[in-house]
């Protein structure tokens, strides 16, 4: 008999533009892939992981922060933070991307004294995460910007900072539009693709 209780449902955010809008950065069919098949596995696995356990009705947030540092929850830590970092992926690309503007150019400048050593700096780090991770622009606990990278499914949620704008720099993220040129796709990515006004929410 399955038991009578509610069941976790977390699903993978409804993207905010069309499958094909971010080519040729990203193509249709990375998207279909990675948001169809990668980002619905976690959550999948997830709401299969947490159910019936102490977990089980919280939010996202309070997962990630929970099973972080708790070696025994360490499957539920990565698939929660693998669902929350994708959602936040998805937001950080936007098919109008422009050069940052207002407040998110004046945070920059002031933390590494303009936009071009910005990005310089983050496709550096974005380059040299080895292996699968992430690449973050993330705002410290003293409020000043900072570059950092995860490993795997690792989040800056989990280490109290408050992310502005992610890359996702596991291969499933740029193979088939990039192959092995992950310097090319995250120049692109951040010329083309990265959503300022988000970042600027997160500020
Ligand atoms: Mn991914």
């Amino acid at each position: 008999m399955p038991l009578d209780k509610p069941k976790a449902n977390f699903a993978p955010i409804k993207l905010p533009y069309a499958d094909n809008a971010l080519e040729p950065v990203v193509s249709a069919k990375t998207i279909s892939f990675h948001y169809g098949k990668h980002h619905k596995a976690y959550a999948d696995k997830l709401n299969e992981l947490v159910a019936g356990t102490a977990y089980d009705g919280l939010s996202l947030d309070e997962i990630v922060k929970k099973a972080a540092g708790n070696d025994k929850d360490k499957a539920i830590f990565n698939n929660a933070a693998q669902v929350w970092n994708h959602d936040f992926y998805w937001q950080s690309m936007t098919p109008k991307s422009s050069e940052p503007s207002g407040k998110i150019k004046d945070a920059l400048q002031s933390s590494f004294g303009g936009v071009k050593e910005f990005k310089e700096a983050f496709a550096k780090a974005a380059v040299a995460q080895f292996g699968s991770g992430w690449a973050w622009l993330v705002k410290g606990k003293d409020g000043k910007l900072e570059i950092t990278t995860t490993s795997n499914a690792d989040t800056p949620i989990a280490h109290g900072k408050t992310a502005l704008l992610t890359a996702d720099v596991w291969e499933h993220a740029y193979y088939l539009d990039y192959q092995n040129r992950r310097p090319d796709h995250v120049k692109d990515w951040l010329d083309k693709l990265a959503n300022w006004s988000f970042a600027e929410k997160n500020l």
